[in-house]
């Protein structure tokens, strides 16, 4: 199965939305494999988001960032990179598709919630920043069973 990785963002933990975030995810079907709240450093930042550290928002992205504690998970499921994609809604809060995470609460293109990893190679980039292999869980969940044809699951 495929893993994204997942931060709720400072303004997503200042507007109380964690509980909602991770009840629309469990609520889909995808399955949580690892969770945690800490605070992001200026390094870790800059591997994050190499690619935007060119970019004139850069500095006020990575201040925003480290500036209050985020929460980081690891989600679980077929497709979940795509999958969750759909769920956050596109970058620009006020753009973003009603129904979607961002598109329900969010207006901004900076201070836009969340998180959620944009391919395989950046997911697993991702989780190795902030997780270790032993904080990441494996574990049976039975309602699998339903969300998922058996061919899906093999
Ligand atoms: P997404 O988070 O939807 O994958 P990216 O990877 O393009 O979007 O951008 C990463 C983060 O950088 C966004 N979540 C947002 O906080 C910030 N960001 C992106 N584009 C802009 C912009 N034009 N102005 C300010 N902040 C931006």
């Amino acid at each position: 199965m495929q893993r994204s990785c997942v931060l709720v963002k400072p303004d997503g933990i200042q507007r109380g939305l964690i509980g909602e975030i991770i009840a629309r995810f469990e609520r889909k079907g995808l399955k949580l494999v690892g969770l945690k709240m800490m605070q992001l450093d200026g390094q870790i930042l800059e591997k994050w988001y190499a690619h935007h550290k060119d970019k004139p928002f850069f500095k006020d992205l990575q201040r925003f960032m480290t500036s209050l504690p985020i929460v980081a998970m690891v989600w679980e499921g077929v497709d979940c990179i795509a999958a969750m994609r759909k769920l956050c809604g596109v970058t620009k809060g006020r753009e973003a598709e009603a129904g979607s995470i961002r598109g329900d609460f969010a207006m901004s293109q900076s201070n836009n919630l969340i998180h959620a990893s944009d391919s395989e190679e950046s997911a697993q980039k991702e989780i190795s920043l902030i997780f270790k292999d032993n904080e990441i869980f494996a574990y049976k969940k039975d309602v699998e069973l339903h969300v998922y044809s058996q061919e899906e699951r093999e």
